[in-house]
Formats: structure tokens, sequence, C-alpha cells
């Protein structure tokens, strides 16, 4: 990008500057250069937004699920062939290293083709009737029109998990971006123009979160899909949830926890736990910030857990030798390290402290950029402390000892607020299966890191961490309603549970 123009909204098949005078740029965290300038959006074209969606929604639930799959199908195969193009845009954009950036463009294609493929596959429940005349079915309709609004972390993928399959069911949709990450919006937006989608089924404004809270707060959406903080997304969900008929589906953070026993395959228990501590910079939903450990084999995870924090290298995304980019931004920079701080305040015992790079380890031209290396410490796991407990949405990690069996380590790994993902590390299999049953997430892994979902399984939280399944397959149950459709094959009325049809 990097052009003198500034980047438009996309309302109604046409691209518009809106009602606003106010811009805003795009900055590449590891250098802090402009990446270009776009509109900023303003109620008022959130509102002409939602007035073309609205219009459209008429035409397009008409049409097949087949029909509308096609428009996907072309953005399908233009995510494929911009693969390395788009997967360096999200790098330079979001700070990914750039095997991440790519894995994002990945993703977004397989939610596609999971959506539009899944146009062809049955939909709804025929269901038997205690009236033989009568069959009864259970059908889906689309709700209308969808509001999107998307994290920067996965700036391409989670647009789609809201949108592919929202579109494939006949909704029509409202899109925000986040703000961080505009010029994966503008593409995105441009492959739906090119598609040739009819004008207002899909929407995009960009902007803060002004223009996010006139999409949830308007009273034309029917459902609210959003991926984000926790914060935001409670707001979201407590608005929303008071108002008769409008749905919210609301995916937020974590406190996710690696659980190492003492039957643990340590070589894969320091690497699940490097992938899902550090990887993205900690900057996942499910990043690991909490690694619940057997006293047995402590010592031995401890040392070669640390000796990785220490070495692992932070530095350009571009470079495909870099583990760990940036932080996406000055303000993140700073929740991050004032939680560093708190921990010490809180007398953990710190093992690794690269809060602040030393020069040599920050690449040329990248004095700017927004850097952090892991921090790591050891805590009590019983003590109620705030770093242990909180999100940081960085590379802060807990390492919290256990001494017992497996019901003391998932008390342990329960005992926080969130519930999206978690992961076990052990051979034995009782110990698997129980944690498999009992530990409180969404997203459960066993010998595995606590990252890396796939979008055909549900992608969702418990407890704080989410309400509902703005992501991957399970989105259909946000997006659609269920009717109950009974029709009677005869000419009598035969009414169900023995009631008299007798006049
Ligand atoms: C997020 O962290 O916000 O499971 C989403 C994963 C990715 C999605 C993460 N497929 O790590």
């Amino acid at each position: 990008m990097v052009s003198d123009e500034v980047y438009n909204h996309y309302i109604d098949g046409e691209w518009t500057d809106g009602s606003g005078d106010e811009t805003f740029e795009s900055e590449n965290p590891a250098t802090g250069e402009s990446l270009g300038e776009f509109r900023r959006g303003t109620e008022s074209d959130v509102d002409e937004a939602l007035a073309a969606a609205e219009d459209a929604f008429e035409e397009w639930r008409d049409l097949s699920h087949i029909d509308r799959a096609e428009y996907l199908w072309d953005i399908y195969h233009e995510l494929k062939e911009r693969h390395e193009e788009l997967g360096e845009v999200v790098t330079k954009e979001c700070g990914k290293e750039i095997s991440e950036g790519k894995a994002d463009v990945t993703e977004a294609w397989h939610m596609v083709e999971w959506a539009a493929g899944d146009a062809r596959h049955p939909k709804g429940d025929v269901v038997p009737s205690e009236i033989p005349a009568k069959d009864a079915y259970m059908r889906r309709k689309p709700r209308g029109v969808v509001g999107c609004i998307t994290p920067w972390n996965f700036p391409v993928a989670i647009p789609f998990w809201h949108m592919a399959v929202a579109l494939v069911e006949g909704n029509v949709v409202v899109w925000k971006p986040a703000e961080q990450t505009p010029w994966c919006g503008q593409i995105i937006a441009e492959m739906f123009e090119e598609s040739g989608i009819p004008d207002g089924v899909f929407n995009m404004v960009q902007g803060f979160g002004d223009a996010g809270s006139a999409v949830v707060e308007d009273s034309r959406v029917d459902t609210v899909l959003f991926t984000g903080s926790a914060e935001v997304g409670h707001e979201i969900a407590s608005k929303v949830g008071g108002e008769p008929g409008k749905l919210a589906a609301c995916e937020m953070g974590g406190k996710n926890n690696i659980v190492v026993t003492e039957k643990a395959d340590l070589d894969v228990a320091v690497h699940s736990a490097v992938m899902s501590s550090f990887k993205t910079t900690g900057q996942r939903c499910v990043s690991s910030e909490r690694l619940v450990v057997h006293e047995d084999v402590y010592d031995e995870f401890k040392q070669r857990f640390v000796e990785t924090a220490r070495n692992v290298s932070v530095g350009d995304p571009l470079d495909s030798d870099t583990f760990m980019g940036p932080l996406i931004e000055d303000g993140h920079k700073e929740k991050v390290t004032e939680y560093n701080e708190l921990a010490e305040r809180e007398d953990v015992n710190v093992l690794v402290d690269r809060t602040e790079l030393d020069d040599d380890e920050i690449p040329a031209g990248h004095e700017d950029g927004h850097w952090v290396g892991p921090f790591v410490y050891e805590a009590d796991p019983h003590e109620d402390l705030r770093c242990t407990h909180e999100e940081v949405f960085g590379p802060h990690v807990a390492l919290l000892k256990y001494s017992g069996d497996i019901e003391d380590a998932v008390e342990i790994h329960n005992d926080t607020d969130y519930g999206l993902a978690g992961a076990i590390i052990s051979e034995d299999y009782r110990q698997i299966n129980y944690f498999r049953d009992h530990a409180e997430v969404g997203l459960a892994y066993g010998n595995l890191p606590c990252i890396g979902a796939e979008v055909h399984l549900p992608f969702g939280g418990v407890k704080k961490s989410g309400n509902g399944y703005p992501s991957a397959r399970e989105v259909i149950e946000a997006v659609t309603e269920r009717t109950a459709w009974t029709l009677n094959n005869s000419k009598d009325i035969q009414m169900a549970q023995g009631l008299s049809a007798d006049i």
C-alpha cells in the first residue's frame, strides 16, 4: 500500500468517503511506519451501511444457498492465488511472523471452503410426528442483518469466520474491521467487490469503537458477532441481551493453562508450552499464560522452558527465522509492561525478564517497533494473584507447581474466570480422559499446544470467555432462526397429544 490515496468505506457496492472528516493511519508495529490512510467511519456511515444491507436482504435471501456460495467460491480462489502477497500484508500490518501471516490467509480460505461447501449439505432435520399424515421438519432461515466486529490478531481469518457462513445462509453483513488492520479490511472488501456480490449484501465501514457501537446498538441489526477483548465483549453481550429478538455471539479472551503431569513426555511439554505461550507474541485469545506442572517433573521442565524463553528470537516478522514479532501497538506494550511490573510487586519469583530488549536484539530500521520478549515467573497456584488470573495478552507466563493427582491439577486449571482453551501433556489415558471431561474450556487439547484450532471444529469458550460461537462451524446457530415446519398431508385435522379435534 503506502500511497497518497485515502482509503474509503465500501457501502452498497460503492467506495465512499462517508460523512466524517477524520482519517486514521495503519501502522506497521515492527517499524512504526505508516502503511496507509483510511477514513474513520461515523454513526451516519454505519446508518447508511445498515440501510443498504436491509434493502439487499429480500433479494439475497431468495437466492439458493448454492447460488450465494458461488460468490464465496470466487473469494476462495482469490485468497489462494494471493496467498503470499496477503500473508505479507498481514505480517506488515499486525506484526505476526511471516508463517503466521500466511497461516491467517490459509485459515480464511478454509473457512470460506467450509461455508461454501456446506451450501450443498442438508440443512435442518426431518422429524417424526405423532400423526402419520403429518410431515414435521426443522428448517433454518437467515436472521437478516449481521453486524461483524473483528479483532486485529487474525485480520483475514476471523472476518471470514463471521461472514462466510452468515452470507451463504442468506444474511447480509455490515462489517467493522479492527482499527489496527484496515489494510486487510480494504483488500477483503476489494475481493467482495470483484466477486460481483449484489450491492448492499456486504458492507464495510472502517473505524474505531464508536463505529462498532453504532453497529451494536442499531435495532436493524439482528445478530452481532464479536471476537475481541473480554471487556468489550461483555459490554456487547449485556447491551444486546436486553433487546428482545436480537442476538449476540461473542468470543473473548482467556487465561489459558497447559497442564504438564508427572507422566508427560517433556519434549512434547516444552515444545507445546513454547508454541502456546510465545507464538504471536502471546497475542492469541488461546495463548497460554499458566503452565501447571507436576512437582516430579517441575525442575527439568522449568530449566528447559526457561532456557528457550531466554533464547527465543524476537525480531523482524518478515524474516522467516524470527519466532516472535512485536506487540501490536505502544499502548499494548505499556499494558504488558505494567503486568510484568505487577507480577514483581506481587512478589513472584521472576525467572526471565525480557520486557525491554537489548539494543543489539532489535533489527536495524526497527527501532520504533513495539518490542517485548518473554517474561516468565513462578508463583504459588493457590494464591489469588492478579498476574496469574488476569489476561495479559502477551508473552507473560506463570509456572505453577502442583503436587498430587490429575484432580488437583485440573482444580488449578479451572481456577480462573475464563474458559477458552487448555491442554494436557501426559502419556496416561486416565489423566487425559479426566482432563477432557473436567477442564472448563471450549477447546481442550491433549499432547498439543492450545493454539491452532481448525475451522470445522466449534470455536468458543465458557465462563468469561464467551457466550455463543461467532466462529467456525457453530456460527450457524447465531445467524439462522429455526422454524418448526409441520405439513398436513390429509383432509383431516388431527391433533397431537390426543387433543380432540371435534367441533
Ligand atoms: C484468536 O486467538 O483470537 O486456534 C484466534 C487458533 C487460531 C485462532 C485463534 N486458529 O490459534
